[in-house]
């Protein structure tokens, strides 16, 4: 007699893949085990407090904090964003090379894909600021956004009130939409008016969980108002063969009704932090490594 092997628990089950491909997300519980989650906390720690040092690390600090007039204790709960570390903490690239984080991708996406960004987002206690809503694709000029991927991982448990991801289900069916800086270059957002807003889902994750999402998804994260941290790590991949275009190409998915240029790719030397330079990331190739303890 035929017997259905089992379904392997770390993988996606058939109504997980079909959620990504209708939701534009799916979650994937206990990613990270307990000991990694401490040693990326540590990491990140280490690299605030120049333990670890810094040699590609880019840190980034809440808007209207005097950073010189802090200690170095105190540095570590001002930072917004961290930058560019994979090669500075071996914990840090390890969690974004997990095993069953792969074989996952490798499920929704197809095989073969390389890393080419990471940040962690880490709203200190009572002044973490918003993340307004956004299409992460808006910040990259692939031709085609469906074959880039974030991973969202939360170190800290993340609740509504100490501003998890939120987000609007199907949202990345619709395209790109237009985006518009505010009064800082980090601050890219959807225009008014084209954000269900309505129909918002707020995704609570535990240490370790990881939020799968695609490009074109429409999300948001609310201020830190509460006497939680809320550290997580964000990484994004790009199956491989995606095409990087320029600002041209990114046109065609992000434009305003004239058919002007509305991503978020584009410097603005007259904003707070304008003069960044855009790039199209550093593509690393994926060396499995098992997160799971
Ligand atoms: O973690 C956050 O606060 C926001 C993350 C996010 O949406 C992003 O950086 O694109």
């Amino acid at each position: 007699m035929d017997v259905a092997p089992a379904h392997d628990q770390s993988l996606l089950t058939g109504g997980e893949i079909a959620q990504y491909r209708r939701d534009g997300y799916v979650v994937v519980r206990g990613l990270l085990g307990p000991d990694h989650v401490e040693a990326c906390k540590q990491a990140l720690t280490d690299l605030a407090v120049g333990r670890l040092p810094s040699n590609e690390t880019k840190l980034m600090f809440e808007s209207g904090i005097d950073v010189a007039g802090l200690s170095v204790e105190q540095r570590e709960y001002a930072i917004r964003k961290y930058m560019d570390f994979c090669e500075d903490s071996q914990a840090l690239k390890a969690a974004a090379f997990s095993r069953r984080l792969h074989m996952v991708l490798d499920q929704l996406l197809g095989q073969g894909r390389v890393l080419f960004q990471e940040m962690a987002l880490v709203k200190p206690p009572r002044i973490g600021s918003e993340k307004p809503w956004h299409q992460d694709a808006s910040y990259f000029r692939v031709k085609d956004p469906g074959l880039v991927v974030g991973v969202w991982i939360a170190l800290d448990e993340a609740l509504k009130m100490n501003g998890c991801m939120e987000l609007v289900p199907g949202s990345h069916l619709g395209g790109g939409v237009p985006h518009v800086h505010e009064n800082d270059f980090n601050l890219c957002q959807i225009i008014p008016g084209k954000v269900q807003k309505d129909a918002r889902v707020a995704v609570e994750m535990q240490p370790g969980d990881a939020l799968i999402f695609h490009g074109l998804i429409h999300h948001f994260t609310a201020p830190n108002t509460s006497n939680m941290r809320r550290r997580a790590v964000q990484y994004h991949y790009h199956q491989i063969g995606a095409v990087w275009g320029t600002v041209e190409d990114h046109r065609e998915h992000f434009h305003f009704d004239d058919g002007s240029y509305a991503g978020c790719t584009v410097a603005h030397p007259e904003l707070p932090g304008g003069n960044y330079a855009y790039r199209n990331g550093l593509p690393r190739e994926i060396a499995p490594v098992d997160t799971s303890a």
